[in-house]
């Protein structure tokens, strides 16, 4: 296979790190495109749990990985993971990672934004991460963001945060708030940058070689496609374009040298942070699918909201993103359900949609039609071939792959790498 681009069909969280993990065997390179440290990749190799955060998967084992230029990056928060993963016993050097140099830098005002912004926000807050990737991507398209190219020269760092902070002290000057210190943030960023500048470099042209060699480039997508910012529930979304469209444009190739484009999703729903989610569930299922499924955020340890599978959503991420087949994931969590429901469509008033409106006026309104399908008592975790499956869960899975109107390529039965089926 060529180079694949690995997505998020729903809010995040889909198992895109196992699943990366899986594929990267056979790639030479992992590249993230988006995002910062607000993603959480959960690996388990040998019995060995990493968290990631901003390294891409493929670092775990020893593949070259590639941080993009549409990453924003926390340089702080980028050597706080490289040493906990070199304590871990994994090794994390300048040739193995990379990261752009045209890539934006997360500086600590971003983080405080952010928080501020949520808190003054009562009920109407995103439910964000608190990392500042909001912020600092608002700088990147304000073209004041200090990039990981500007901490090589003192001189530009100064006139940068000059720039920056023009903007940023106007507003907090207006709001009777204290002005943020220019000299104590240059001070920061020179004390970080020798111990970052090492992995910068120029990664679309890293790519350029690695086309020339036929080498195979795997891009791993952060969130997920209903948290894109055009195509996601806005505004309760992130602020990067979570779709295969952006692995072009966040590293430095052609959209021509995406390839494939697997989406990854759960076999239900879950959401973490606030904004509409029809599907979501209030009762005892829900709670049963949270505490079998442990869905807790990898970053902040937030409790995931969750819900049926929503075949509507997942369709909608499959044509706004181009996907080509999905990695479905989690199935086991479904195991000894007497009856699943899967959403086809969503009624709105006396109309029946077919998709998620844009309005966010009308998004909480609504109610998702449900199909019953029968469940299996039987365990698939674990599950190495399609014919140790119970017949509802093969029927579940080929009414989901109608529904979505894509095939199911993969499907993973446990975090564990190797419970993972290739489906012919
Ligand atoms: P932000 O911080 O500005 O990107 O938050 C905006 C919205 O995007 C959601 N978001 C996520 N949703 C699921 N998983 C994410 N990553 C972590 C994980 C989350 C965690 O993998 O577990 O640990 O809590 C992620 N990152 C951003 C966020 O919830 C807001 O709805
Ligand atoms: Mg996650």
């Amino acid at each position: 296979m060529a180079n694949v681009a690995v997505v998020g069909a729903q809010w995040g969280d889909e198992g895109k790190g196992k699943v990366v993990d899986w594929l990267s065997e056979r790639a030479d390179v992992v590249v993230r495109f988006q995002g910062g440290h607000n993603a959480g990749h959960t690996l388990v190799i040998n019995g060995v749990t990493y968290k990631l955060s901003l390294l891409p998967s493929g670092v775990v084992r020893g593949k070259l990985s590639l941080i993009g230029n549409g990453v924003v990056v926390d340089p702080w928060a980028l050597l706080d993971e490289i040493d906990r993963l070199c304590a871990q016993g994994v090794a994390i050097t300048p040739d193995v990672l990379k990261v752009a140099e045209n890539a934006c830098l997360i500086l600590p005002l971003h983080a405080q934004i952010d928080r501020a912004r949520e808190e003054a926000s009562g009920a109407a807050k995103i439910g964000t991460t608190g990392r500042g990737i909001g912020p600092a991507y608002e700088d990147r398209v304000g073209r004041r963001a200090i990039r990981v190219c500007d901490l090589n020269c003192r001189a530009t760092l100064e006139a940068r945060i000059e720039g920056l902070l023009r903007h940023h002290n106007a507003l907090l000057r207006g709001l009777g708030a204290a002005e943020i210190d220019g000299q104590d943030l240059l001070e920061k960023l020179l004390a970080v940058a020798p111990r970052i500048l090492p992995y910068a470099d120029v990664v679309w042209q890293r790519l350029d070689e690695l086309r020339h060699t036929r080498k195979r480039v795997l891009f791993e997508g952060a969130q997920g496609a209903m948290l894109d910012v055009d195509h996601g529930t806005y505004p309760f979304v992130t602020s990067s374009s979570t779709v295969s469209g952006n692995a072009g444009t966040g590293s430095g190739v052609g959209p021509g040298q995406v390839g494939y484009v697997l989406g990854i999703c759960k076999a239900y729903t879950t959401r973490v942070g606030a904004g509409p989610f029809p599907t979501e569930l209030f009762d005892p299922i829900g709670e049963r699918i949270g505490d079998r499924g442990h869905e807790f955020g990898t970053v902040t340890g937030r409790r995931r909201r969750c819900g049926w599978f929503d075949a509507v959503l997942v369709r909608q991420a499959v044509k706004v993103g181009g996907i080509d087949g999905i990695a479905l994931t989690k199935l086991d969590v479904l195991d000894g359900f007497e009856e699943l429901k899967i959403c086809i469509g969503y009624r709105l008033g006396d109309k029946v949609l077919r998709h998620l409106p844009a309005s966010m006026a009308e998004q909480p309104l609504v109610e998702p039609i449900y199909e019953s399908l029968p469940g299996w008592s039987e365990s698939t975790r674990g599950a190495r071939s399609w014919k140790d499956l119970p017949a509802s869960a093969i029927k579940y899975i080929r009414r989901i792959e109608e529904l979505i109107e894509a095939p199911v390529a993969l499907l993973s039965t446990s975090p564990e790498r190797e419970d993972t089926i290739l489906v012919q």
